[in-house]
């Protein structure tokens, strides 16, 4: 008799029936992405935020060439440019309540000056001159983040933070295509998820990582179809579609806030520059890809249906187009004043309490700029 032929000998019991611990199906993403202008779904939007929208898509674009034209000038040291992304950096700003927090990326700069922190000081990081360039506390915008999808596991963290207060407060993370490959972004969405943090996360879609196009990214569905093995809803949305944007925003923030949970919106829209100004795109697309994109730009978007509903008239194209140039002067005339800077800002903000070694290379700098200016003291007399 084998030890198994005994009375009482552990026989193996058929596991209980596996049962999916949410419905994946409400989770799933539309097959394709969701659209309002052009459809009859444009017909409910107050005529005010199209306009809103309208002029804020102009200002945005406005912004996006005159900053590159600054890097031209060697007045700005590198620009990514959201030129063809403008409706998801305007619907991602418009989205958000003052008492909510956005979380950018380095290419979100229109975001963030939708929100409304003063154009000159969105590309202070970007030229190099003084840290963030804001109080991320007093607007209530985290740093441009270059390290990419770090910005996730903080907007989780102040999200997760918010619902304990439950103070209401919602977290936008906007993260790009290449980021979603990123451990960073599996850890947050995992968290928010099981938190049900309010948070929302939105993917901008622009087909490349600098030179690496998504197909050699991510061989899922969609990128929003990730939504779904975390836990969250996925949402698709056309990205050049500023209306449609704002919509599912909207509708994302509001269900945070409701205590909803986190949603993933995939905004699909195409980079039309360059990575930076640094990049040479030719290298590795056809300038036919991006002419295919060109009837399909946001700003045209939204003309053609305010146009068609007699929304918009000459009067109010100057109006916007003049804001947006009034903007420009503006950015050119802050730019183009030398920043004063303290070389000894360096080691402030590092860490809250300085190390020793800090210390050390503090006074190392502090007695160079003695003897440099005791130096050039002795050369003026
Ligand atoms: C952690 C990390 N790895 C690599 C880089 C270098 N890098 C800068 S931008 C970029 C591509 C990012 O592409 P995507 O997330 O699609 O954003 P996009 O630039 O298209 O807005 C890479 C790899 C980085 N900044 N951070
Ligand atoms: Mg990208």
């Amino acid at each position: 008799m084998t030890v198994m032929e005994q009375r009482g000998a552990y026989r193996p019991t058929p596991p209980p029936a596996w049962q999916p611990r949410t419905d994946p199906a409400p989770l799933l993403p539309d097959a394709e992405p969701y659209r309002v202008l052009g459809t009859g779904a444009a017909d409910k939007v107050d005529p005010e935020l199209l306009r809103r929208l309208y002029a804020e898509l102009v200002r945005g674009r406005r912004y996006n060439t005159q900053a590159t034209a600054l890097t031209k000038q060697g007045r700005l040291a590198v620009y990514p440019s959201s030129t063809g992304q403008e409706a998801c950096e305007i619907a991602a700003a418009l989205a958000l309540e003052e008492r909510d927090w956005l979380f950018p990326s380095y290419r979100d700069t229109l975001a963030v000056v939708a929100r409304g922190l003063a154009p000159a000081s969105a590309l202070t990081l970007l030229r190099g001159d003084w840290h963030t360039g804001y109080d991320p506390r007093e607007h209530r915008i985290a740093p441009l983040s270059t390290p990419l999808a770090t910005q996730l596991p903080h907007a989780v963290g102040l999200a997760h933070a918010a619902r304990l207060k439950g103070d209401g407060v919602v977290a936008l993370a906007m993260v790009g295509d290449g980021g979603t490959s990123e451990g960073d972004f599996h850890e947050a969405l995992n968290f928010a998820a099981v938190w049900q943090a309010p948070v929302v996360f939105l993917v901008q879609n622009n087909g490349f990582a600098i030179s690496v196009p998504l197909a050699k990214q991510t061989a899922a569905p969609s990128l929003a179809h990730k939504a779904v093995g975390y836990g969250m809803p996925g949402r698709l949305v056309d990205g050049n579609d500023a209306a449609a944007m704002h919509e599912v925003l909207s509708e994302a923030v509001a269900r945070a806030r409701e205590g909803g949970g986190p949603t993933l919106v995939e905004a699909v829209t195409y980079r039309m520059e360059a990575h930076t100004n640094a990049d040479d795109a030719t290298r590795y697309r056809q300038d036919t890809d991006v002419e295919a994109w060109r009837d399909h730009d946001p700003i045209l978007l939204m003309e053609r249906e305010l146009t068609e509903r007699g929304l918009l008239d000459d009067d109010m194209k100057r109006q916007a187009s003049d804001d947006a140039e009034a903007m420009a002067a503006d950015l050119r005339e802050h730019m183009n004043q030398e920043p004063v800077l303290d070389p000894m800002d360096l080691f402030t903000h590092v860490y809250a309490e300085q190390t020793s070694q800090l210390r050390e290379q503090a006074a190392q700098l502090r007695a160079e700029l003695e003897v440099a200016s005791e130096e050039a003291e002795e050369e003026a007399r």
